[in-house]
């Protein structure tokens, strides 16, 4: 299969990537005045609790995360098979966490820390060897009179967007695109009702500076360069094209110290494989406190996934969308790289220990554990009288991975599904 825009090829390989929302909103945990944040995640304190940017930006004067590591990111995300990284270079409150010279409203000249985190970041990710790649609030900025968002401060009558786009979004995207060496990809958000134009003129400018920096789908109106689907959501079906997902660990993107509901490792496994098997990428979340901690329990997580990838990595990275069978997989299901189908093992069957699945017609040559490169048993049937095609896999009583084992048939060729015919 020809893929055209080239320059995505990393991305397509990458299968992981790890998401960083961390600005200066972590510093108030999720909560304002003994409140807690509510509906949306706790990045949106200020807008949720209209509170007055006067008082907003006094966070940042005692901002001083004395323990943030840029090294630690991204080691840990290299660690833990985590490919490239995208870091809030600015959030919908409009502080950015870069030098910026667009506006004084950034890390180095509002806070006590005085540290470039983007170009830290960027180092670090490049001695790593992890793509690093910036989120950019193009619509929303509350600390700007004239963008998106903030109309406790502001009124939105007198709102002219050509202002913040001419003299703070264009400026601040030439500076993430020229300050930080080759950016992997701009992660743009919430475009809502952003006029067209604007979106495409954006886009265009990013091109100019970095023709091979991959736009994100929202940057609006199908303009980007990958479809980015809803926050938290899976596809039903497979999708062909190229897409990505962006998921929380627990219910937050910004650090809420009241959000103890962790997404277990299993529940991660299954959504790392559901999203590659249809064709896409998963982006996952940690939210840092104010000190620039990763909280120890997303930590612990993502490192049983990183366990994982270290035995089973070839069975994510480089996969492509796997054909729609037939019938529900409530044990798993595949992912898929040329003639390869990784069966993913995510419940281990019971007394006989047989998987069955209906509708694959090529012809399995070989059948193994990815783990340990070990022979599987297998029968693969056509039934003429009732038109089907079934497959039995003879498993062990004990699963190889805990977690998922996986489980890799070589196929003859492409795979072919045999749709049900009524
Ligand atoms: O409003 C943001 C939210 O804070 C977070 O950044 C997520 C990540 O996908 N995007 C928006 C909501 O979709």
């Amino acid at each position: 299969m020809i893929r055209e825009k080239d320059f995505m090829n990393w991305w397509r390989e990458a299968k992981f990537g790890m998401f960083i929302h961390w600005g200066i909103y972590s510093a108030l945990a999720g909560s304002w005045n003994g409140k807690s944040c509510g509906m949306l995640g706790a990045e949106w304190i200020m807008r949720n609790f209209r509170i007055p940017l006067k008082e907003y930006r006094r966070i940042a004067d005692s901002f001083n995360p004395t323990e943030f590591d840029a090294e630690e990111y991204a080691k840990f995300a290299a660690d833990n098979g985590m490919k490239y990284m995208v870091f809030t270079a600015k959030h919908h409150d409009g502080f950015a966490m870069y030098k910026s010279k667009a506006s004084s409203y950034n890390i180095v000249d509002a806070t006590p820390f005085g540290r470039d985190i983007v170009k830290e970041l960027a180092e670090a990710c490049k001695k790593y060897n992890v793509k690093f790649c910036v989120y950019y609030s193009q619509y929303q900025d509350w600390e700007d009179p004239n963008a998106n968002g903030n109309d406790w401060d502001y009124n939105e009558a007198d709102k002219d967007f050509k202002i913040y786009f001419e003299n703070k979004l264009i400026p601040q995207v030439n500076e993430l695109l020229t300050q930080y060496g080759d950016i992997g990809l701009i992660w743009f958000d919430t475009p809502y009702d952003m006029p067209r134009e604007y979106c495409e003129q954006l886009v265009e400018y990013v091109k100019s500076i970095q023709p091979n920096c991959i736009i994100n789908g929202r940057v609006g109106y199908y303009l980007g360069d990958y479809k980015q689907m809803s926050d938290n959501s899976i596809p039903v079906l497979s999708y062909p094209g190229d897409w990505e997902t962006p998921f929380t660990i627990n219910n937050t993107w910004g650090y809420d110290k009241n959000d103890t509901d962790w997404k277990d490792p299993k529940t991660i496994m299954e959504m790392l494989v559901k999203i590659n098997s249809r064709g896409g990428n998963l982006l996952l979340n940690v939210g840092p406190d104010e000190l620039g901690r990763i909280p120890e329990r997303s930590a612990e997580i993502i490192q049983v996934i990183g366990r994982w990838l270290k035995i089973n990595g070839e069975s994510i990275y480089g996969t492509t969308c796997a054909p729609d069978f037939p019938y529900m997989m409530a044990w798993g299901g595949f992912t898929r790289k040329s003639n390869k189908l990784y069966m993913h093992n995510l419940k281990w069957p019971v007394y006989p220990y047989i998987r069955h699945f209906g509708g694959l017609k090529t012809k399995i040559n070989r059948a193994y554990f990815l783990a340990d490169g070990s022979e599987v048993e297998f029968i693969q049937n056509y039934e003429p009288a009732r038109d089907e095609y079934n497959v039995r896999v003879k498993l062990p009583e004990k699963p190889l991975c805990e977690l998922n084992t996986v489980v890799v048939l070589e196929l003859d060729g492409e795979p072919e599904i045999h749709q049900l015919k009524i």
